[in-house]
């Protein structure tokens, strides 16, 4: 055996220890915006690598323009937020936030650098309004019961949901539900009451609850969803 050798030998191999940026998530304001309103986002990229990050560059790309936001260094472990604004151009937008997107930073993993979000309007919404109130007879006397017809339209561009109409005279009231009303659509519905003072007001109510989300909730008391008739 020639001196200085030795029967085994082993040898350990350790890869490079490299960063791996990715980016952790991103939240938008407003949640809902509408086409053309400016989105202001925020980016956080991580390096969840084992070694840091020299420059690079985060870009924002919506269906239209992007933006792009330079990072000086990212140590491993270390994470930074970036705020980015762009305009809501389509109905149903995809944003993708892309860390290192020239590729300037030799990764342990280069495939897990991007995240999406999709941002869309807030959907179409009801907007409920009485549109006609009618009776019979028309010469009703103090006693009598009054028919009265009541149409409810829905002007909106959503459709609603189900929702109470109330008429409601001097005396008692009476309520009608309807199952839902397409964006466009009307109902008409039959409510009974005594005519019971000379003369009365008869005020009928669409969604009297508050069940429909809509613009009808905007509207002032005695506004349009109410048609009061003597
Ligand atoms: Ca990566
Ligand atoms: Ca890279």
């Amino acid at each position: 055996m020639v001196s200085g050798w030795s029967p085994a030998k082993t040898v350990t191999i350790r890869p490079v220890a490299r960063p791996d940026l990715v980016v952790e998530s991103i939240t938008h304001a407003p949640a809902s915006p509408t086409i053309g309103q400016t989105i202001m986002f925020q980016v956080t990229v991580r390096n969840q690598g084992q070694a840091s990050a020299g420059s690079f560059v985060v870009r924002l790309q919506g269906a239209g323009p992007s933006q792009d936001r330079t990072v000086s260094s990212l140590a491993a472990g270390a994470s930074t937020t970036l705020m980015f604004s762009l305009p809501l151009s389509t109905s149903g937008e995809t944003f993708t936030a892309t860390a290192d997107v020239n590729n300037q930073v030799a990764e342990s993993d280069e495939g897990n650098n991007t995240r999406q979000v999709r941002i869309a309007p807030p959907p179409p919404q009801a907007d409920l309004v009485v549109q006609e109130i009618t009776y019979t007879p028309q010469e009703p006397a103090v006693g009598s019961t009054v028919t009265f017809t009541v149409t409810v339209r829905n002007q909106g561009a959503g459709p609603a949901g189900a929702f109470v109409v109330r008429l409601k005279g001097a005396g008692p009231s009476q309520d009608r539900t309807v199952s839902s009303l397409a964006a466009g659509a009307s109902t008409s519905l039959t409510f009974t009451l005594p005519l019971s003072t000379s003369p009365e007001t008869f005020t009928a109510t669409a969604d009297v609850n508050n069940q429909v989300v809509g613009r009808a909730e905007q509207h002032p008391p005695g506004g349009r969803d109410r048609a009061p008739q003597s």
